[in-house]
């Protein structure tokens, strides 16, 4: 840890109004030597002034899982955020875009946790913590101007999580080397879940990892978003959509 606890807590305060606001900050490594303990202290005190707004932690996200993603941002190590209620979006539910400050799109797997993760136990097996797998489409929204970030500014800045639509729930099988489509208007990304570190079932033990490491609780009920399987696509107003070969469907509407 470099920064003083007051500066953790400006720093959130910070990010919570660029997200409220709706206003983009610069990059907090302008004025700050945030590391990565740091970063995810800030990402902390982020998520309880939004609990304390009466938000619910819903689950948490995976970023960088995917080469595409680490060379189009320029990070190479997995980041893990929160999802709380209010990004939840219903599939195929019309989004208002105007809440978000450049908002883009990724296609994604959704895993559920059927039972809490028992972080302390070393014997811990995620993935027999995993019921249920759905396509589904991430919505990120970087407060950093220009989407430009360091690795430390965008653990605290909660991964840029802004907004997921998760498709219909399936029993859990495995999604190896599915094809991924996502389109957004007249725009398409195409990929493999192969993109998420070789198998999302992937992203799940390097999650345990963080969530160990970082004191992340993992709990019955939450959705777990395994990374971008492509770059992402700017939000553009008009339908988007998510398809996994043999997975089924998660669509949005932007106005
Ligand atoms: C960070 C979030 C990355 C993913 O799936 O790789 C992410 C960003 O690119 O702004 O969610
Ligand atoms: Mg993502």
């Amino acid at each position: 840890m470099t920064l003083s606890a007051t500066d953790i807590k400006e720093l959130a305060q910070r990010l919570d109004s660029a997200q409220t606001l709706c206003a983009d900050t610069p990059s907090l490594s302008d004025t700050h030597e945030a590391d990565l303990d740091d970063a995810y202290a800030i990402q902390s005190a982020l998520i309880e002034l939004r609990q304390a707004r009466g938000e619910q932690i819903v689950g948490v996200k995976l970023g960088f899982t995917s080469k595409a993603k680490m060379a189009q941002m320029g990070v190479s190590e997995v980041i893990v955020g929160r999802l709380t209620d209010a990004m939840r979006i219903a599939d195929g539910a019309e989004v208002d875009l105007g809440r978000f400050i450049h908002p883009k799109a990724e296609p994604e797997i959704a895993y559920r946790l059927s039972r809490d993760v028992a972080l302390d136990d070393p014997a811990t097996d995620i993935e027999s913590c995993v019921d249920a797998v759905a396509p589904a489409i991430e919505i990120i929204d970087s407060r950093y101007r220009n989407f430009r970030f360091t690795h430390p500014d965008v653990v605290a800045d909660n991964t840029s999580a802004a907004g997921y639509v998760v498709g219909p729930w399936r029993s859990l099988e495995s999604v190896t080397n599915r094809s991924v489509q996502l389109t957004v208007g007249s725009k398409q990304a195409l990929g493999s879940t192969a993109a998420i570190l070789g198998d999302p079932v992937r992203a799940l033990h390097a999650l345990l990892d963080v969530a160990r490491r970082r004191r992340i609780p993992l709990r019955a009920g939450q959705t777990v978003l395994a990374g971008a399987a492509t770059a992402a696509i700017e939000l553009t107003p008009g339908v988007t959509e998510c398809q996994i070969a043999g997975i089924g469907s998660a669509s949005m509407k932007g106005r």
